[in-house]
């Protein structure tokens, strides 16, 4: 199998954490992509004609999309060890708490890129509030003390890919879980600290990220800017941390950011 993949996107490290979960990594060539460059013709031809990542070339010649989807398939074709709850509700409530993802990601999302100081609080307040969603559902629904469930499980591989990438609002912004949210600020903890969710660090993610925090990022440069953050060279290790607060003035040069 060959999986397609941009490092830096939550989705596509979904994909990985099952990778390493299902003990296939042998079995899976890893196509690493550059989200910042035009999509080449082949992939697009793959993809029939889709740019978004995750995908996954299967031994048929088929190509996969969407993360969830392709969760699913790895977790049939390769039941053992099984990452879904084996219990129907159990699974449906996974799946449930998995559906709160799309929101909590586009509510950090739309603060990072925020350039409009006078909207930081409102946007702050609905980041806030999907915490508090994802608080009540865990207190609702949960059965671990950390986890939604026992363990480590689909609802995690899901969602703590996203959790990581919020992280990027605590290095630009010093955003804070708030303290009353007690359950998810320890669910947050313990995915941020499980093996499988180590692959792709916060410190990975606040340099790939930098464009997003002035305004910028998914293909767009900020203003006298000429490489993205998100460039696959220079290798992210080999820059250093960009400077932490995204309303200071100037902006960082690519040479500053390490990118030239
Ligand atoms: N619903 C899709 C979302 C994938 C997605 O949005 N990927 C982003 C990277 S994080 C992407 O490829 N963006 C660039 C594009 O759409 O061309 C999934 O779950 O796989």
């Amino acid at each position: 199998m060959i999986f397609y993949t941009f490092p830096g996107c939550p989705y596509c490290e979904r994909i990985e954490i099952m990778i390493v979960a299902k003990s296939i990594v042998a079995d899976v060539e890893v196509v690493e992509l550059d989200i910042s460059a035009p999509r080449p013709a082949w992939l697009l031809e793959k993809t029939r004609g889709t740019t978004a990542l995750p995908a996954l070339e299967i031994e048929s010649g088929d190509t996969l999309k969407e993360s969830l989807a392709i969760m699913r398939y790895l977790e049939m074709r390769f039941p053992e060890p099984m990452v879904a709850q084996h219990d129907p509700v159990a699974h449906a409530i996974e799946c449930m708490f998995v559906e709160l993802g799309g929101p909590f990601a586009t509510a950090g999302y739309t603060m990072i890129r925020n350039r409009d100081h006078a909207k930081r609080d409102e946007l702050k307040n609905a980041v806030d509030a999907q915490y508090a969603k994802l608080d009540k559902f865990l207190r609702d629904y949960g059965r671990g003390r950390e986890f939604l469930f026992e363990q480590f499980g689909w609802a995690e591989v899901a969602l703590a890919p996203i959790a990581k990438r919020l992280e990027f609002l605590n290095y630009y912004e010093g955003y804070e879980i708030p303290s009353a949210l007690t359950r998810v600020r320890a669910w947050h903890a313990a995915c941020l600290a499980h093996p499988a969710a180590q692959d792709r660090k916060v410190e990975e993610i606040v340099r790939l990220y930098y464009d997003y925090s002035r305004g910028a990022g998914g293909g767009t440069l900020p203003a006298g800017r000429k490489v993205s953050s998100m460039t696959l060279t220079p290798h992210w290790s080999q820059r250093p941390l960009p400077p932490r607060d995204k309303w200071q003035a100037p902006e960082a040069t690519d040479a500053e950011l390490g990118l030239v």
